[in-house]
Protein backbone atom coordinates (compact mmCIF):
# COMPACT_ATOMS: atom_id res chain seq x y z
CA UNK A 1 0.00 0.00 0.00
CA UNK A 2 3.24 2.13 0.88
CA UNK A 3 4.80 1.35 -2.07
CA UNK A 4 1.51 2.24 -4.24
CA UNK A 5 1.16 5.42 -2.80
CA UNK A 6 4.67 6.70 -3.46
CA UNK A 7 4.76 5.47 -7.03
CA UNK A 8 1.19 6.92 -7.82
CA UNK A 9 2.37 9.89 -6.38
CA UNK A 10 5.94 10.32 -8.25
CA UNK A 11 3.75 8.93 -11.53
CA UNK A 12 1.59 12.61 -10.81
CA UNK A 13 4.46 14.47 -10.08
CA UNK A 14 6.48 12.98 -13.64
CA UNK A 15 3.11 14.21 -15.46
CA UNK A 16 3.35 17.45 -13.90
CA UNK A 17 6.73 17.64 -14.74
CA UNK A 18 6.34 16.90 -18.21
CA UNK A 19 3.58 19.56 -18.51
CA UNK A 20 5.65 22.09 -16.97
CA UNK A 21 7.98 21.75 -19.42
CA UNK A 22 5.87 21.31 -22.53
CA UNK A 23 4.13 24.69 -21.20
CA UNK A 24 7.93 26.53 -20.85
CA UNK A 25 8.46 25.16 -24.30
CA UNK A 26 5.43 26.42 -25.62
CA UNK A 27 5.92 30.18 -23.84
CA UNK A 28 9.80 30.15 -24.92
CA UNK A 29 8.68 29.79 -29.03
CA UNK A 30 5.57 32.46 -28.55
CA UNK A 31 7.50 34.89 -26.55
CA UNK A 32 10.37 34.28 -29.39
CA UNK A 33 7.39 35.03 -31.99
CA UNK A 34 6.91 38.43 -29.76
CA UNK A 35 10.10 39.75 -29.46
CA UNK A 36 10.49 39.69 -33.09
CA UNK A 37 7.08 40.93 -33.64
CA UNK A 38 7.93 44.13 -32.07
CA UNK A 39 11.11 44.64 -33.40
CA UNK A 40 9.33 44.56 -36.41
CA UNK A 41 6.58 47.44 -35.54
CA UNK A 42 9.75 50.07 -35.35
CA UNK A 43 10.54 48.94 -39.02
CA UNK A 44 7.55 49.39 -40.27
CA UNK A 45 6.48 52.99 -38.72
CA UNK A 46 9.41 53.67 -39.61
CA UNK A 47 9.29 53.00 -43.25
CA UNK A 48 5.55 54.57 -43.47
CA UNK A 49 6.94 57.88 -41.87
CA UNK A 50 9.70 57.58 -44.48
CA UNK A 51 6.88 56.74 -47.40
CA UNK A 52 4.77 59.30 -46.04
CA UNK A 53 7.63 61.81 -45.54
CA UNK A 54 8.65 60.84 -49.22
CA UNK A 55 5.00 61.71 -50.08
CA UNK A 56 4.55 65.17 -48.85
CA UNK A 57 7.81 65.96 -50.30
CA UNK A 58 6.89 65.16 -54.15
CA UNK A 59 3.79 67.46 -53.40
CA UNK A 60 6.53 70.48 -52.30
CA UNK A 61 9.41 69.24 -53.92
CA UNK A 62 12.08 71.79 -52.65
CA UNK A 63 15.22 71.04 -53.69
CA UNK A 64 16.71 70.31 -50.35
CA UNK A 65 14.28 67.73 -49.42
CA UNK A 66 13.96 66.09 -52.89
CA UNK A 67 18.07 65.52 -52.29
CA UNK A 68 17.15 64.05 -48.72
CA UNK A 69 15.08 61.59 -50.46
CA UNK A 70 17.74 60.51 -53.00
CA UNK A 71 20.73 60.53 -50.34
CA UNK A 72 18.64 58.18 -48.18
CA UNK A 73 20.64 54.86 -49.07
CA UNK A 74 24.25 56.84 -50.46
CA UNK A 75 27.12 55.55 -48.87
CA UNK A 76 29.44 57.82 -46.80
CA UNK A 77 31.88 60.62 -48.90
CA UNK A 78 35.25 59.41 -48.17
CA UNK A 79 37.64 61.65 -45.62
CA UNK A 80 39.23 63.09 -48.97
CA UNK A 81 37.63 63.97 -51.88
CA UNK A 82 38.49 62.12 -54.94
CA UNK A 83 37.47 65.11 -57.02
CA UNK A 84 40.56 67.80 -55.60
CA UNK A 85 43.00 69.39 -57.84
CA UNK A 86 45.22 71.47 -55.27
CA UNK A 87 46.47 74.53 -56.59
CA UNK A 88 44.69 76.52 -58.79
CA UNK A 89 45.70 79.56 -60.64
CA UNK A 90 42.94 82.44 -60.05
CA UNK A 91 41.77 83.98 -62.83
CA UNK A 92 39.04 86.98 -62.23
CA UNK A 93 37.61 87.95 -66.16
CA UNK A 94 36.76 91.74 -65.59
CA UNK A 95 33.18 91.14 -67.35
CA UNK A 96 32.12 88.46 -65.46
CA UNK A 97 28.22 88.10 -64.99
CA UNK A 98 26.33 86.60 -62.58
CA UNK A 99 24.38 84.75 -64.80
CA UNK A 100 27.19 83.53 -66.59
CA UNK A 101 28.36 82.18 -63.10
CA UNK A 102 24.71 81.10 -62.65
CA UNK A 103 25.09 78.71 -65.56
CA UNK A 104 28.16 77.89 -64.77
CA UNK A 105 26.61 75.94 -62.08
CA UNK A 106 23.64 74.18 -62.95
CA UNK A 107 23.67 72.15 -59.79
CA UNK A 108 23.58 74.85 -57.21
CA UNK A 109 19.64 75.62 -55.80
CA UNK A 110 18.63 78.26 -54.11
CA UNK A 111 22.59 78.73 -52.96
CA UNK A 112 22.53 74.69 -51.71
CA UNK A 113 24.24 71.74 -52.50
CA UNK A 114 24.49 68.28 -51.56
CA UNK A 115 27.05 65.78 -53.63
CA UNK A 116 24.75 63.07 -55.52
CA UNK A 117 27.15 60.04 -55.57
CA UNK A 118 27.49 60.60 -51.81
CA UNK A 119 26.30 60.92 -48.47
CA UNK A 120 28.44 64.37 -47.29
CA UNK A 121 30.15 64.17 -43.99
CA UNK A 122 28.88 67.76 -42.46
CA UNK A 123 26.50 70.27 -43.32
CA UNK A 124 28.13 73.45 -43.95
CA UNK A 125 27.03 77.14 -43.80
CA UNK A 126 29.19 79.66 -45.23
CA UNK A 127 28.82 83.44 -43.77
CA UNK A 128 29.49 85.94 -46.18
CA UNK A 129 29.21 90.15 -44.30
CA UNK A 130 28.46 91.83 -47.17
CA UNK A 131 28.14 95.70 -48.35
CA UNK A 132 28.65 97.05 -51.15
CA UNK A 133 30.86 94.97 -52.80
CA UNK A 134 28.92 92.82 -55.45
CA UNK A 135 31.83 92.34 -57.64
CA UNK A 136 34.27 90.45 -55.31
CA UNK A 137 30.82 88.43 -54.27
CA UNK A 138 30.07 87.56 -57.65
CA UNK A 139 34.18 86.05 -58.25
CA UNK A 140 33.59 84.41 -54.87
CA UNK A 141 30.92 82.92 -55.62
CA UNK A 142 32.43 81.69 -59.01
CA UNK A 143 35.19 80.45 -57.32
CA UNK A 144 33.59 78.56 -54.50
CA UNK A 145 31.09 76.95 -55.69
CA UNK A 146 33.25 74.79 -57.59
CA UNK A 147 35.76 74.58 -54.65
CA UNK A 148 32.78 73.10 -52.57
CA UNK A 149 31.99 70.86 -55.02
CA UNK A 150 35.12 69.44 -55.31
CA UNK A 151 35.27 69.05 -51.72
CA UNK A 152 31.88 66.54 -51.50
CA UNK A 153 30.16 69.05 -49.14
CA UNK A 154 26.49 69.58 -48.90
CA UNK A 155 26.51 73.23 -48.15
CA UNK A 156 24.76 76.62 -48.45
CA UNK A 157 25.79 80.35 -48.90
CA UNK A 158 24.50 82.77 -46.91
CA UNK A 159 25.47 86.32 -47.89
CA UNK A 160 24.32 88.76 -44.80
CA UNK A 161 24.27 92.17 -46.05
CA UNK A 162 24.03 95.01 -43.71
CA UNK A 163 21.61 97.51 -45.18
CA UNK A 164 22.19 101.65 -44.89
CA UNK A 165 25.13 103.55 -44.62
CA UNK A 166 26.43 103.72 -41.58
CA UNK A 167 29.23 101.95 -39.52
CA UNK A 168 29.94 98.37 -40.27
CA UNK A 169 29.91 95.49 -38.30
CA UNK A 170 31.14 92.45 -39.25
CA UNK A 171 31.32 90.55 -36.19
CA UNK A 172 27.43 91.31 -35.29
CA UNK A 173 26.04 89.92 -39.09
CA UNK A 174 28.11 87.04 -38.85
CA UNK A 175 25.78 86.70 -35.60
CA UNK A 176 22.95 87.22 -37.52
CA UNK A 177 24.07 84.51 -39.80
CA UNK A 178 24.42 82.34 -37.58
CA UNK A 179 21.09 82.86 -35.86
CA UNK A 180 19.37 82.75 -39.06
CA UNK A 181 20.72 80.02 -41.05
CA UNK A 182 20.50 77.46 -37.90
CA UNK A 183 16.27 78.60 -38.43
CA UNK A 184 15.88 76.99 -41.76
CA UNK A 185 18.46 73.78 -41.59
CA UNK A 186 20.64 72.38 -38.37
CA UNK A 187 24.06 73.09 -40.11
CA UNK A 188 26.94 71.02 -38.45
CA UNK A 189 29.86 73.78 -39.29
CA UNK A 190 29.91 77.59 -39.95
CA UNK A 191 32.54 78.97 -42.31
CA UNK A 192 32.79 82.88 -41.61
CA UNK A 193 33.93 84.36 -45.02
CA UNK A 194 35.47 87.73 -46.04
CA UNK A 195 34.02 88.53 -49.44
CA UNK A 196 36.77 89.50 -50.65
CA UNK A 197 38.92 86.37 -50.20
CA UNK A 198 39.10 83.07 -52.53
CA UNK A 199 41.24 80.04 -51.88
CA UNK A 200 44.00 78.57 -53.82
CA UNK A 201 44.23 75.27 -52.96
CA UNK A 202 41.66 72.79 -52.63
CA UNK A 203 43.04 70.79 -50.15
CA UNK A 204 42.18 73.72 -48.13
CA UNK A 205 39.10 71.80 -46.11
CA UNK A 206 35.93 73.36 -45.99
CA UNK A 207 34.49 71.49 -42.90
CA UNK A 208 35.07 71.81 -39.14
CA UNK A 209 37.10 70.15 -36.88
CA UNK A 210 37.13 69.01 -33.07
CA UNK A 211 38.71 73.09 -32.42
CA UNK A 212 38.17 76.04 -33.98
CA UNK A 213 40.14 76.48 -37.54
CA UNK A 214 41.71 79.21 -39.00
CA UNK A 215 41.66 78.95 -42.89
CA UNK A 216 43.67 81.84 -43.99
CA UNK A 217 47.22 81.16 -43.50
CA UNK A 218 48.55 83.75 -45.86
CA UNK A 219 46.96 85.61 -48.82
CA UNK A 220 48.55 87.13 -52.22
CA UNK A 221 49.22 90.66 -50.13
CA UNK A 222 51.31 89.50 -47.35
CA UNK A 223 53.60 87.65 -48.99
CA UNK A 224 51.41 84.08 -47.97
CA UNK A 225 52.73 84.54 -44.60
CA UNK A 226 50.21 84.97 -41.17
CA UNK A 227 49.96 88.51 -40.55
CA UNK A 228 51.16 88.03 -37.23
CA UNK A 229 50.70 85.23 -34.47
CA UNK A 230 47.16 85.20 -33.20
CA UNK A 231 45.57 85.91 -36.31
CA UNK A 232 42.36 84.66 -36.36
CA UNK A 233 40.57 87.00 -39.24
CA UNK A 234 39.35 86.50 -43.24
CA UNK A 235 38.26 82.80 -43.16
CA UNK A 236 37.34 80.46 -39.84
CA UNK A 237 35.64 77.31 -39.30
CA UNK A 238 33.53 76.56 -36.11
CA UNK A 239 30.93 73.65 -35.78
CA UNK A 240 27.56 74.78 -34.55
CA UNK A 241 28.93 73.60 -30.37
CA UNK A 242 31.92 75.59 -30.32
CA UNK A 243 30.36 78.90 -31.70
CA UNK A 244 27.95 78.22 -29.03
CA UNK A 245 30.07 77.90 -26.25
CA UNK A 246 32.01 81.24 -26.73
CA UNK A 247 28.54 83.05 -27.54
CA UNK A 248 29.29 84.04 -31.21
CA UNK A 249 31.14 87.11 -31.79
CA UNK A 250 30.68 90.71 -29.75
CA UNK A 251 28.37 92.87 -31.22
CA UNK A 252 29.79 96.02 -29.99
CA UNK A 253 32.72 96.53 -33.45
CA UNK A 254 32.23 99.01 -35.47
CA UNK A 255 33.78 99.85 -38.22
CA UNK A 256 37.42 98.14 -38.81
CA UNK A 257 39.69 95.91 -36.78
CA UNK A 258 39.27 93.85 -33.31
CA UNK A 259 36.55 91.51 -33.91
CA UNK A 260 38.50 88.81 -35.01
CA UNK A 261 41.21 88.69 -32.22
CA UNK A 262 38.20 89.24 -30.07
CA UNK A 263 36.61 85.87 -30.91
CA UNK A 264 40.16 84.22 -30.70
CA UNK A 265 40.60 85.16 -27.01
CA UNK A 266 36.66 83.41 -26.91
CA UNK A 267 38.11 80.88 -28.21
CA UNK A 268 41.15 80.62 -25.61
CA UNK A 269 38.82 81.29 -22.60
CA UNK A 270 37.19 77.89 -23.51
CA UNK A 271 40.30 75.97 -23.67
CA UNK A 272 39.81 75.69 -26.96
CA UNK A 273 43.13 75.27 -29.45
CA UNK A 274 43.18 76.85 -32.81
CA UNK A 275 43.83 74.70 -35.59
CA UNK A 276 45.63 76.02 -38.75
CA UNK A 277 46.31 74.15 -42.75
CA UNK A 278 49.78 74.06 -44.04
CA UNK A 279 50.86 77.41 -45.66
CA UNK A 280 51.31 75.46 -48.73
CA UNK A 281 47.51 74.86 -48.54
CA UNK A 282 45.96 78.12 -46.50
CA UNK A 283 46.69 80.33 -49.38
CA UNK A 284 44.29 82.86 -50.47
CA UNK A 285 44.57 85.42 -53.41
CA UNK A 286 42.71 88.88 -51.55
CA UNK A 287 40.99 90.59 -54.72
CA UNK A 288 42.46 94.16 -54.07
CA UNK A 289 40.78 97.21 -52.83
CA UNK A 290 40.75 99.93 -50.46
CA UNK A 291 39.17 100.61 -47.64
CA UNK A 292 35.27 101.31 -47.57
CA UNK A 293 33.51 104.34 -46.76
CA UNK A 294 31.38 103.45 -43.37
CA UNK A 295 34.44 100.79 -42.14
CA UNK A 296 36.91 103.23 -40.95
CA UNK A 297 39.52 101.92 -38.09
CA UNK A 298 37.45 101.28 -34.87
CA UNK A 299 39.88 103.17 -32.31
CA UNK A 300 38.25 102.02 -29.37
CA UNK A 301 38.76 98.37 -30.03
CA UNK A 302 41.99 97.90 -27.93
CA UNK A 303 39.61 98.93 -24.95
CA UNK A 304 37.40 96.71 -26.18
CA UNK A 305 39.91 93.61 -26.14
CA UNK A 306 40.43 94.21 -22.39
CA UNK A 307 37.05 93.11 -21.10
CA UNK A 308 36.77 90.06 -22.99
CA UNK A 309 36.91 88.00 -20.08
CA UNK A 310 34.55 89.87 -18.30
CA UNK A 311 31.74 90.47 -20.77
CA UNK A 312 31.62 87.51 -23.39
CA UNK A 313 28.49 85.86 -21.48
CA UNK A 314 26.43 88.67 -21.88
CA UNK A 315 27.69 90.19 -25.38
CA UNK A 316 27.29 87.96 -28.25
CA UNK A 317 24.91 85.33 -29.69
CA UNK A 318 22.73 86.04 -26.30
CA UNK A 319 22.40 89.92 -26.86
CA UNK A 320 22.26 90.14 -30.64
CA UNK A 321 19.42 92.55 -31.68
CA UNK A 322 18.70 93.41 -35.28
CA UNK A 323 15.99 94.26 -37.56
CA UNK A 324 15.29 91.54 -39.94
CA UNK A 325 14.43 93.24 -43.13
CA UNK A 326 14.37 90.42 -45.79
CA UNK A 327 15.49 86.64 -46.54
CA UNK A 328 15.65 85.91 -50.47
CA UNK A 329 16.80 82.08 -51.82
CA UNK A 330 18.63 83.33 -55.19
CA UNK A 331 19.95 80.62 -57.54
CA UNK A 332 23.98 81.09 -56.17
CA UNK A 333 23.06 82.08 -52.26
CA UNK A 334 20.76 82.90 -50.03
CA UNK A 335 20.28 86.81 -49.17
CA UNK A 336 19.96 88.06 -45.95
CA UNK A 337 19.50 91.83 -45.04
CA UNK A 338 19.30 93.31 -41.62
CA UNK A 339 19.40 96.93 -40.16
CA UNK A 340 21.11 97.04 -37.20
CA UNK A 341 20.23 100.63 -36.76
CA UNK A 342 16.52 101.07 -36.32
CA UNK A 343 14.56 99.09 -33.04
CA UNK A 344 14.16 95.25 -33.76
N1 LIG B 1 32.85 94.38 -45.81
C1 LIG B 1 31.92 94.71 -46.79
N2 LIG B 1 31.65 96.01 -47.04
C2 LIG B 1 32.24 97.01 -46.39
C3 LIG B 1 33.19 96.68 -45.40
C4 LIG B 1 33.48 95.37 -45.14
O1 LIG B 1 31.34 93.83 -47.43
O2 LIG B 1 31.95 98.16 -46.68
C5 LIG B 1 33.08 92.97 -45.43
C6 LIG B 1 33.70 92.15 -46.54
O3 LIG B 1 33.26 90.80 -46.42
C7 LIG B 1 35.17 92.26 -46.22
C8 LIG B 1 35.15 92.18 -44.71
O4 LIG B 1 33.96 92.88 -44.34
O5 LIG B 1 35.92 91.25 -46.82
C9 LIG B 1 36.37 92.80 -44.04
O6 LIG B 1 36.57 94.13 -44.43
P1 LIG B 1 37.84 94.60 -45.30
O7 LIG B 1 38.00 93.70 -46.47
O8 LIG B 1 37.67 96.05 -45.61
O9 LIG B 1 39.04 94.40 -44.28
P2 LIG B 1 40.59 94.25 -44.69
O10 LIG B 1 41.31 94.00 -43.43
O11 LIG B 1 40.96 95.70 -45.27
O12 LIG B 1 40.77 93.33 -45.83
C10 LIG B 1 40.97 96.83 -44.48
C11 LIG B 1 41.22 98.09 -45.27
C12 LIG B 1 42.22 97.88 -46.33
C13 LIG B 1 42.93 99.14 -46.70
C14 LIG B 1 43.93 98.84 -47.80
C15 LIG B 1 44.98 99.88 -47.91
N3 LIG B 1 46.22 99.30 -48.30
MN1 LIG C 1 39.62 92.68 -47.43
Amino acid sequence: MGFSLTFHLSYRVRILFLFTVCLMVVGWATSNYFVDALQEIPKTKNFRAYFNKAAVFEEEATPTTQALINNADLKNCPSMSPHLKGQSKLVFKPDLTLEEVQAENPKVHQGRYQPEECKALQRVAILIPHRNREKHLMYLLEHLHPFLQRQQIDYGIYVIHQAGSKKFNRAKLMNVGYLEALKEENWDCFIFHDVDLVPEHDYNLYRCEDQPKHLVVGRNSTGYRLRYKGYFGGVTALTREQFFKVNGFSNNYWGWGGEDDDLRLRVELQRMKILRPVPEVGKYTMIFHTRDRGNEVNIGRMKLLHQVSRVWKTDGLTSCSYKLLSLEHYPLYINITVDFWTDP
